[in-house]
């Protein structure tokens, strides 16, 4: 399995997130990546390949323009206000709600990072857009090298940071560019008729339902933690099915906090069941391990050892396959988890 690996992703670091009324240390750590490099090189599975440059002008087809422009100039900008703020990360802090106009860009730079993010445990750092940029071209790749293959046949990005719930113009939930969606778009582009997307992070995959959600060439399906209790709260219910030409091509699975292996695989059999009856020519596994036990920040109970069963199930697809890298917070076990994921995979 041909594994892409983001050489840069240590530069996107956050120092802080806001989280429950404090500002603690981010969760979402270079280490996370370091430790599932470490377990696949212990068990050898795959091989690792470099991205190439960023498809910018894709990129710029699941994202808006404005967002992405706004991405790769934010840290700039940012210091120009104060070369002092070079100390310091980009934490957003003002949102747009109901009735706010979302069509004008105010100049003011802290209300244009409220108007492309909705949540401020997500730190915006000096690296961020290098190391978000080659995490997409990760999954880009990633995407290119199993759109000429037929049945199980798999690739996987390395992405840091995550992108499951960075949407259409906005970033949040340590997200920036969302690499499922964009491996989506690469296996369309490159000539599968129909993908799917399921995603398994214990977080509801919201950018990527956002960005599809009015479109019948891709389904995203999700199984996540009830949005009643959990982030991101205010997308991922069940009667979410998708709009216009997207009409029924977005399946929600939410589960209770708490919810071990037995329940989740149940859901998850669904999705697949939902894969097959669209006839997907391609798949994308947005894979996040917050499922696993002891994440510090989930609260499922799936064990290190039930993430083979996932791998299997997953192969059962029989289709060509992108992973990408999601969430998964209970760092010296992220790497076991994964790699339990692409073993049970490869069978
Ligand atoms: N009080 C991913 O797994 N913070 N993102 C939750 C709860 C956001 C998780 C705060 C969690 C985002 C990719
Ligand atoms: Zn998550």
């Amino acid at each position: 399995m041909q594994i892409f690996h983001n050489p840069v992703h240590e530069k996107h670091a956050g120092r802080q997130e806001m989280f429950r009324g404090k500002l603690v240390p981010c969760h979402e750590t270079p280490a996370r990546l370091e430790y599932v490099l470490e377990a696949l090189r212990q068990r050898g599975i795959g091989d690792l390949r470099a991205p190439s440059a960023a498809d910018i002008a894709l990129i710029k087809r699941v994202h808006t323009p404005r967002y992405v422009d706004f991405l790769a100039s934010a840290w700039q900008e940012w210091v120009a206000l104060d070369p002092a703020n070079a100390g310091l990360d980009v934490l957003p802090s003002i949102w747009p709600v109901r009735g706010f106009r979302h069509d004008v860009e105010p100049t003011n730079f802290a209300a244009r990072v409220g108007l492309f993010s909705f949540d401020s445990g997500c730190p915006l750092t000096a690296g961020t857009w290098e190391a978000a940029l080659a995490g997409a071209a990760c999954a880009i790749d990633a995407a290119r090298a199993v759109s000429a293959t037929s049945g199980k046949h798999a690739a996987m990005a390395l992405t840091r940071p995550p992108g499951h719930h960075a949407g259409p113009d906005f970033f949040g939930g340590y997200c920036f560019l969302n690499n499922a969606a964009l491996a989506a778009q690469a296996l369309r582009e490159a000539g599968a008729a129909r993908v799917a997307i399921v995603d398994v992070d214990y977080h509801h995959g919201n950018g990527t339902q956002s960005i599809f959600y009015e479109r019948a060439d891709v389904l995203t399906v999700s199984v996540h933690g009830d949005p009643t209790t959990e982030y991101p709260f205010y997308l991922g219910y069940a009667d979410e099915r998708g709009q216009g030409a997207g009409a029924d091509c977005n399946l929600n699975l939410p589960l209770p906090a708490g919810t071990g292996f037995a329940d989740w695989t149940r859901a998850l059999k669904q999705g697949l069941a939902a894969v097959r009856a669209f006839k997907a020519d391609a798949v994308v596994v947005a894979l996040g391990v917050d499922t696993y036990e002891g994440d510090p920040i989930s609260r499922f109970k799936l064990k290190s050892a039930d993430y083979l069963q996932v791998g299997r199930l997953l192969a059962g697809l029989d289709l060509p396959a992108v992973f990408t890298m999601e969430g998964g917070y209970a760092v010296a076990d992220v790497g076991t988890n994964v790699a339990n994921v692409l073993e049970g995979y490869a069978g």
